[in-house]
């Protein structure tokens, strides 16, 4: 109860009695807008709302699930990232981190639903199970189905954080014996925001929210309901490695030497050419690694029916949107016997070009991350 009595508070008082510093807040106001993707002149802005508007309410409800997305939420290693959700912006009812229990818990999710009526942001985590009657997720006696259509009702926004409540997640898997379905299958009248990713990062949903705050409306959203800034770009993109593939140059087993050299991932089933998200750019844990930086292929946690789109670690057969439109493997024989013409002969030139000065490099020990990057 004491997150209601507080929510007169705006942003910054909570930051603020929270025991933060100024100059906490204004690193993570600059932080967040250049994550969310806005000019560096909106800073001034994301403060002033940040120390005039009130908080903004937040349910976030669970369902099918294994909570790795709280779990990577509480986690953040930008300790304002997860405070700015939990304590600043009034979180009146989540069911695994709240500390009420039962009745308490239910009636105080209850009063806040009704005194916010029309302006809390829904966060749902988890897919939601329709067979037989919803009977596979029950929270309180009640099933999830329930729950989602009363707690949608008086919701501005939704955000489904996940991928599971995205697109039905792990569990939705063939062949989804609970008939899990996403949000968007049950919910047709709210605007939905989705932030996919198993778990998704952390930052994204912050910015999402902050971004509500800011300009009183959800961020643009490309066809698949993602905002555009966080999805914007494939993980390959955005990757270290991606010299390495440029130069036709891949590791065969996670075992080998060429794995741990840094070369591309792609022959061990790197899905990171079809996958958006930000994790090349963001990365995890304070930007310290991605799975692709810890020596592990992308398995596209982020795209709709990745538990479905075969085996992981097999190579993906096409690649699009490469300008040239070939599989790797054509691209590795192009190079090797140069018979293309046009933009690819330039393309095979720069390969070439590329692999012989990499090779060379990795041969002086003078290859790293840092000179990859630039
Ligand atoms: Fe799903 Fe979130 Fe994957 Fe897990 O709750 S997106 S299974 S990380 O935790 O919903
Ligand atoms: Fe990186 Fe994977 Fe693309 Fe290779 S295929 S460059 S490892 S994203
Ligand atoms: Fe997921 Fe691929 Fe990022 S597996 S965490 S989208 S690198």
């Amino acid at each position: 109860m004491k997150k209601i009595l507080q929510r007169d508070e705006t942003f910054y008082e909570s930051i603020i009695n929270k025991g933060y510093s100024r100059r906490d807040f204004l690193k993570f106001a600059t932080y967040m807008t250049a994550f969310m993707g806005l000019e560096h002149s909106m800073v001034g802005q994301l403060v002033k709302t940040m120390e005039t508007k009130k908080r903004i309410p937040v349910i976030w409800e669970h369902f099918q699930e294994c909570t790795g997305c709280s779990e990577s939420f509480i986690k953040s290693d930008h300790p304002l990232v997860a405070d700015v959700i939990l304590d600043t912006i009034s979180l009146d009812y989540t069911d695994t981190l709240m500390a009420a229990a039962g009745h308490n818990a239910e009636g105080a999710k209850q009063a806040s639903m009704k005194e916010n009526y029309g302006k809390y942001i829904l966060v749902v985590e988890g897919a939601i199970p329709t067979k037989d009657g919803g009977v596979y997720c029950t929270i309180a006696g009640r099933t999830a189905v329930e729950i989602l259509k009363e707690s949608a009702a008086g919701a501005a926004a939704i955000l489904a954080f996940g991928s599971c409540s995205a697109w039905g997640g792990v569990q939705a898997a063939s062949p989804n014996p609970t008939g899990s379905v996403p949000v968007d299958a049950i919910i047709k009248d709210k605007p939905i925001i989705k932030v996919p990713g198993c778990p998704p990062i952390s930052e994204v949903m912050t910015g999402v929210v902050l971004h509500y705050a800011l300009f009183g409306s959800i961020p643009e959203l490309d066809s698949e309901g993602r905002p555009k800034q966080f999805y914007g770009k494939r993980v390959h993109d955005s990757c270290y490695r991606r010299p390495y593939f440029d130069a036709g140059l891949y590791a065969e087993s996670f075992d080998s030497e060429e794995a741990k050299k840094g070369y591309c991932l792609y022959k061990l089933g790197c899905r990171g050419p079809v996958t958006y998200n930000s994790c090349g750019t963001t990365g995890w844990n304070n930007g310290v690694s991605f799975p692709i930086k810890s020596g592990y292929p992308c398995i596209g946690c982020s795209e709709n029916n990745f538990w479905d789109n075969g085996p992981f670690y097999e190579r993906l057969e096409n690649i699009p949107g490469m300008g040239i439109e070939a599989t790797a493997d054509k691209i590795g024989k192009i190079v090797l016997g140069a018979a293309a013409g046009g933009a690819a002969i330039h393309a095979v030139a720069t390969n070439i070009f590329k692999k012989k000065e990499i090779d060379e490099n990795i041969a002086m020990g003078e290859i790293n991350e840092q000179n990859l990057n630039e």
